[in-house]
């Protein structure tokens, strides 16, 4: 395996970058680092359900739909087929970017024609759904996310090829719209009309247009031309529609298989697959997360993390970490390797705890039972390490980390069975260290 420091030939290529939770693990960040070494960064699929935080000198900025690649200048950024789009947000985001001087150049961004289109219906089923489901609600994000997959999946998709040619889009939104304005009415919504959809999505579809291209062939011929592609994925492996905590999931494949499909290339493209990991663990929304800290030291975990979601604002579940959940990922995503992220939040804890195997059903379990149910009645088996007191933020090598940090950080190797390759203990960019 290369290295992931010095020079640009000698950064891996073509890698991937996935959470390995449930998300929010600071793949924004990871991203925004990496992006030195590439030229095209992609985002393979989910959508504004996203949050991604990067923060450089201090600035920050938040991205929810373009690749966390977007602040350095000559770098593009490709929102992929496999991306569910809302137009309005990512004109706004366009503007917001634009606003401090950043994307000047239209060349920078691509969206995939094949992209599938947010629609109004799709955001109100969302969020009537949730609230008809009362306590057994997702915690969706209200986005529209899961509405706008399953129509795609349904073959009564609008794609942002439909959106950029008024004809088509009208065509498109006629086909899609008595089946959501049923399930609407069903739901005790209100109906739309085509007229005012088509009148809303008139003014975006118009500056989007020149951004949109084939950009499955695009990434290809970047990469026959060696160039260096990112893959950039959003939300975290156990939030993935298959092989996640189902039913609390997000409709999108979030591990690295879907970095291929999501963007229209092969998957021989994919060169390596590095997971980012928090120090410890969240989860914003419904569902199964044994490791969970319902009191205080959750709080404090919150507090100091500053645990809120990025798209929301709502509180993120805290918890332990979770070594089951690591090799899981590990196993299913492929990782070469990790990056441990937000160590800096576990200073000053006299003693951490990590989930090495459950017992369920008075048995030790070393692996991630796949049933949702079985996870829920899960007890984590800990092990606990000393914490530290020494601030990390100034460490710039790993050897200048306390002891005990080092220690906690090999014991995820070894329970892992993954190498960590980068360890973040600060927000900024620059509070980064690379290992070789
Ligand atoms: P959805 O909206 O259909 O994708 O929601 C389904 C589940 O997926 C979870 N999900 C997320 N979990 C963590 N972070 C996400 N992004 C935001 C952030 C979250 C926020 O960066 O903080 O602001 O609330 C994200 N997006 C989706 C969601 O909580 C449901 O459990
Ligand atoms: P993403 O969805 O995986 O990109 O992560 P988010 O941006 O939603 O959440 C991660 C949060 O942690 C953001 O507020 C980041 O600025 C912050 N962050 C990332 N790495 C670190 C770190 O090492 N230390 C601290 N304190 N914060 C971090
Ligand atoms: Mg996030």
């Amino acid at each position: 395996m290369r290295g992931l420091s010095g020079e640009s030939e000698q950064f891996m290529s073509n890698v991937a970058v996935i959470g390995v939770q449930w998300g929010d693990e600071g793949k924004g960040k990871i991203v925004d680092l990496f992006t030195e070494h590439v030229s095209v960064v992609v985002r393979f699929q989910g959508g504004n359900n996203a949050g991604h935080t990067l923060v450089v000198g201090g600035e920050k900025t938040v991205l929810h739909l373009i690749p966390s690649g977007i602040l350095h200048s000559g770098k593009i950024c490709v929102i992929g087929n496999g991306v569910v789009v809302d137009p309005e947000v990512l004109c706004r985001e366009i503007d917001q970017l634009q606003s401090k001087g950043l994307l000047s150049d239209d060349r920078q961004l691509v969206l995939s024609d094949g992209a599938h289109v947010i629609m109004p219906w799709h955001k109100r089923i969302d969020v009537l759904r949730e609230g008809a489901m009362g306590d057994a609600k997702i915690g969706t994000t209200g986005r529209g996310i899961g509405p706008t997959y399953e129509d795609k999946v349904a073959r009564r998709g609008v794609r942002v090829f439909d959106l950029v040619r008024p004809d088509r889009f009208r065509a498109a939104v006629e086909r899609a719209l008595p089946a959501a304005n049923e399930e609407i009415v069903r739901l005790g919504g209100e109906p739309f009309e085509a007229e005012q959809v088509m009148a809303a999505y008139a003014k975006p579809a118009e500056r989007l247009v020149r951004y949109v291209k084939d950009a499955s062939l695009f990434v290809y011929q970047r990469i026959q031309a060696g160039d260096n592609v990112l893959f950039e994925g959003a939300q975290g492996t156990l939030l993935d529609v298959d092989h996640g905590t189902y039913p609390y999931v997000t409709s999108s494949n979030t591990v690295a298989g879907n970095a291929a499909v999501g963007s229209g290339v092969g998957p021989s493209c994919i060169g390596e697959v590095i997971g980012i990991t928090k120090a410890y663990t969240t989860r914003v929304g419904s569902g199964p997360f044994p490791t969970e800290l319902l009191g205080q030291v959750g709080q404090d975990l919150r507090d100091k993390g500053g645990e809120y979601g990025a798209t929301t604002g709502r509180p993120r579940r805290c918890g332990w970490l979770d070594a089951v959940v690591i090799r899981f990922a590990a196993r299913v995503n492929g990782l070469a390797g990790l990056a441990f992220t937000k160590m800096d939040v576990l200073t000053g804890m006299p003693t951490l705890k990590i989930a090495v195997a459950y017992e369920l059903d008075g048995e030790r379990v070393d692996e991630l039972p796949t049933d949702g149910e079985s996870l829920a009645r899960a007890k984590p088996i800990y092990e606990e390490m000393p914490g530290w007191t020494e601030d990390l933020s100034a460490c710039k090598r790993y050897e200048e980390l306390p002891e005990n940090a080092r220690r906690y950080i090999e014991r995820i190797e070894e329970l892992g069975r993954v190498p960590v390759m980068a360890v973040s203990v600060g927000p900024d960019r620059a509070e980064t260290i690379l290992r070789r």
